[in-house]
């Protein structure tokens, strides 16, 4: 087995290649939620549809990670079908755990008022399946009953804000799937959120500061903040805290400035610590392909200023740094990864979601992988191909670096026809390495879906 060292060009290829922005590219992904659950953190999406003319979302997926780079694909877990009420606009949403139960907040249109509502499905662990929790809306019959935020304060009550441009609030029972009396409307004025104040933020640039959509509620350090997005179209992200939980608020200023680049005329917000750090997650248009209607989830690290106020966070490519190792031995899903191109997911009721509408010279990439003194010896892959297969190539470092091990696909008499394959490793891959699986095969068909690797 030869022993591989680095050169400066294969670090300097590396370099190249550190994007995490957008987090998901094997589809559009919207308005983005995340949770922190044992360790784990995970995010909750929108899924805007290929040329989409607007937003026509018919599901929510949900992705997790425990490094910040590399990300595994859970899939759908909860679409309109799943509301018997709802026919259309699966739109932010929001996921809370209370009690072992995970609630899971989304606006969607409703059949029974042909106008916006809230409904809460609820699940037994934070990737689903989930159900409708009262077989009804829990809010319904406002245009502007979108987005949903829900936080538990530390007193056990929690609040329910959604709204656009009303920002409209309840008290959940301890249940989370009830509220007693009327829903609360909270008018977001001038002081509170800014409203009418031309705030200059860079030069040439004048942004009209007022609550718009998208609210993400949360308290810290005994502070509470909400996040919005503000300013109409093209949406920026603006801030209030309180000492209150239903207020009164106070604009707190920008968070992210509108940008041309971002592609994208709404922007959508998502907060969290995450292992001692700071996170901000929003959406652009900037997926090959994207626009106002298709969007891709980005996230940024930051930190809080001393005084618990939040400075400027300004979209980069690079997003969030690994913040751990990647351990590779085991299975590892196919659906894990820190980037690609080319390829989508796919779900299966049987073995969950799979790599598949995979070409000649697509890749997925792993990074960060810690194979420890010595590395594999052998990589394998679950795969199935209702034509002729292919060939993965397991390189290292860059998609020309050096072949760890390449992977015979054979044809395995259809697309959900699994067979495992192993190859042995050609080379020593000790330490910390990204790792690209590269898709060989003929030119233009479908080649084969992959379900897991393994690395042992
Ligand atoms: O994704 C559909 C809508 O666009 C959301 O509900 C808004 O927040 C905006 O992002």
């Amino acid at each position: 087995m030869k022993k591989y060292f680095l050169t400066l060009g294969s670090l300097l290829i590396a370099a190249a290649a550190s994007a995490t922005n957008p987090l998901v590219q094997t589809c559009f992904t919207t308005d983005p939620a995340p949770m922190v659950h044992n360790d784990t953190l995970y995010v909750y999406t929108g899924h805007d549809e290929n040329k989409a003319d607007f937003f026509w979302m018919q599901e929510w997926r949900v992705y997790s990670t425990t490094d910040m780079v590399n990300w595994t694909d859970h899939g759908s877990p909860l679409a309109i079908e799943d509301f018997s009420w709802g026919d259309d606009r699966a739109w932010a949403p929001q996921c809370i755990e209370r009690n072992g139960k995970f609630y899971f907040y989304v606006p969607l249109h409703s059949k029974l008022t042909g106008a916006m509502a809230i409904g809460v499905a609820v699940g037994d662990s934070p990737t689903g399946p989930f159900k409708d929790a009262i077989g009804k809306p829990l809010a319904d019959g406002s245009w502007d009953y979108i987005d949903p935020t829900v936080f538990i304060d530390d007193d056990g009550q929690a609040y329910l804000y959604w709204g656009n441009p009303t920002i409209y609030y309840v008290k959940l029972n301890e249940d989370m799937i009830s509220f007693d009396g009327e829903v609360q409307k909270l008018v977001p004025d001038a002081e509170g959120f800014g409203q009418g104040k031309e705030v200059p933020m860079e030069p040439g640039k004048e942004y009209k500061s007022s609550y718009t959509e998208g609210p993400w509620f949360y308290k810290r350090n005994g502070k509470y903040y909400m996040v919005y997005a503000a300013g109409g179209i093209p949406e920026h992200i603006a801030y209030s805290m309180s000492d209150s939980p239903t207020g009164p608020w106070k604009y707190m200023g920008i968070i992210m400035p509108q940008k041309d680049e971002s592609n994208s005329f709404t922007i959508h917000s998502g907060i969290t610590d995450y292992k001692g750090k700071s996170y901000f997650f929003y959406h652009n248009g900037q997926l090959p392909g994207g626009g106002g209607f298709g969007r891709s989830i980005c996230v940024e690290p930051f930190e809080y200023n001393a005084d618990g106020t939040i400075p400027t966070i300004l979209p980069t490519k690079e997003g969030a740094p690994a913040i751990a190792t990647f351990n590779p031995y085991g299975r590892v899903e196919a659906e894990t990864m820190a980037w690609s191109e080319g390829v989508t997911t796919e779900p299966n009721a049987e073995t969950g979601v799979y790599l598949a509408d995979i070409h000649n010279g697509d890749y997925t990439k792993l990074a960060n992988v810690n194979f420890m003194s010595g590395g594999p010896k052998t990589v394998g892959a679950s795969v199935a191909s209702a034509l002729r297969g292919g060939q993965i190539e397991v390189r290292m470092d860059s998609l020309d670096g050096p072949v760890v091990a390449t992977i015979d696909v054979p044809g395995t008499g259809g697309w959900e026809n699994w067979q495992y394959i192993e190859a042995p490793a050609q080379i020593e891959v000790p330490g910390v390495h990204d790792i690209y699986f590269l898709f060989k095969g003929r030119k233009g068909p479908k080649l084969f879906n992959i379900d897991y690797w393994t690395f042992k």
